[in-house]
């Protein structure tokens, strides 16, 4: 049977290519208007666009908390929390739509397509320590993935990470207020809350993506400085800073390979379970199904809302001609 030929990769004009690259390694800033090369607009329109649906979905598993939270002043973190997490994705689906696609079809690949979103919003929130664990851990994770985003090289990307990390640092700071809250209170509390961590510690270690052997986009994105950071780095700078601060709540990493390294200063940790993580990645982990059917039941009972707005700025265009 005959293979369907894969489209050509473009050639791009060399010179231009060359003074793209020359710009690229002076550390300068490239805007929507300027000339960028295919692969650099394909893979930034991959990687935003994956970020904003991550930031989406990601409003689910600690939603699913609000009506639970324990008393007003956590309730209101939460919800406030969540909401943020909509604006983040918002902020981003502007960004990519910056390169030439627009949401819609950004959106239409998420849900009924291929596009991937972070494998760690497949995971369930069994108690309400997982809320404060999310914001510690993942909320974290997030942080020294994005403190790295806010100097890349495109534009409306980098200036959405600036104003994204200063709320995920809130974010972060009640996930480890709660967490250690939990921690010096009851017996029960402290269990909930370590048994929380050990479910949340390796997936938080997966959000950084495969080892820098193992991932294929990284030679281009760090080479268009798009990543300053390698997977590997990012992780082990996410593992030193979170070492010493779950000793400062007298928690617990459930990774009996947990060593800090003289030499270096590192905090050396266990292999992860990458069989895990590409279950998870491929569709197959503990809350896929249920997030991506949430997520396609309010994308579908929204469509009235998104015909209103489109009528509405249809009937409130100046006609052509009128608009001088
Ligand atoms: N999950 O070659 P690489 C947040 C995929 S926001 C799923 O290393 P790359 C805020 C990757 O897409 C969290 N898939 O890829 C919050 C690629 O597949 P493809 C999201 C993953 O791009 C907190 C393949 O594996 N943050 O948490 C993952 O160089 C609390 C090969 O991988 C971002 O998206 C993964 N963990 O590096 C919200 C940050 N890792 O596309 C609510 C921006 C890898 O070929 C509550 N993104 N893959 O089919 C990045 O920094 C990068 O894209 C990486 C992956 C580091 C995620």
């Amino acid at each position: 049977m005959a293979t369907e030929a894969k489209p050509a990769a473009p050639t791009e004009d060399p010179v231009k290519l060359a003074e793209f690259e020359a710009r690229c390694d002076r550390g300068e800033t490239i805007e929507p208007k300027d000339w960028m090369p295919e692969k650099y607009r394909r893979q930034l329109t991959r990687m935003m666009s994956q970020h904003a649906h991550s930031e989406v979905v990601g409003m689910l598993p600690e939603g699913n908390w609000i009506t639970r939270a324990p008393n007003l002043r956590r309730k209101m973190c939460l919800i406030a929390k969540v909401q943020d997490e909509g604006g983040h994705g918002l902020y981003i689906y502007c960004g990519t739509e910056t390169l030439g696609t627009d949401r819609a079809e950004l959106i239409d690949q998420y849900l009924y397509g291929t596009a991937k979103y972070s494998s760690i919003f497949n995971y369930p929130t069994l108690t309400w320590a997982d809320i404060g664990v999310i914001g510690w851990l993942v909320d974290g994770a997030a942080i020294v993935n994005q403190t790295m985003l806010a100097h890349a090289s495109y534009g409306p990307y980098a200036r959405a990470m600036i104003r994204i990390c200063k709320e995920e640092n809130f974010h972060k700071r009640q996930g480890y207020e709660l967490c250690a809250t939990l921690a010096r209170g009851t017996p029960a509390q402290k269990a909930m809350v370590q048994d929380a961590v050990n479910r949340w510690w390796w997936p938080s270690l997966m959000m950084f993506g495969p080892h820098d052997t193992n991932s294929p986009h990284s030679a281009d994105l760090l080479r268009w400085k798009v990543k300053q950071k390698s997977n590997d780095d990012l992780r082990q700078r996410f593992v030193n800073l979170t070492v010493p601060q779950a000793q400062a709540i007298g928690l617990t990493l459930p990774d009996p390979d947990l060593k800090l390294d003289q030499a270096t200063g590192d905090w050396k940790f266990g292999e992860i379970d990458w069989s895990e993580f590409n279950a998870v990645i491929a569709g197959n982990g503990p809350m896929n199904r249920e997030r991506i059917a949430a997520r396609r039941k309010a994308h579908e009972e929204g469509a009235w809302v998104r015909e209103a707005a489109a009528a509405y700025a249809a009937k409130h265009q100046p006609a052509a001609g009128q608009a001088a």
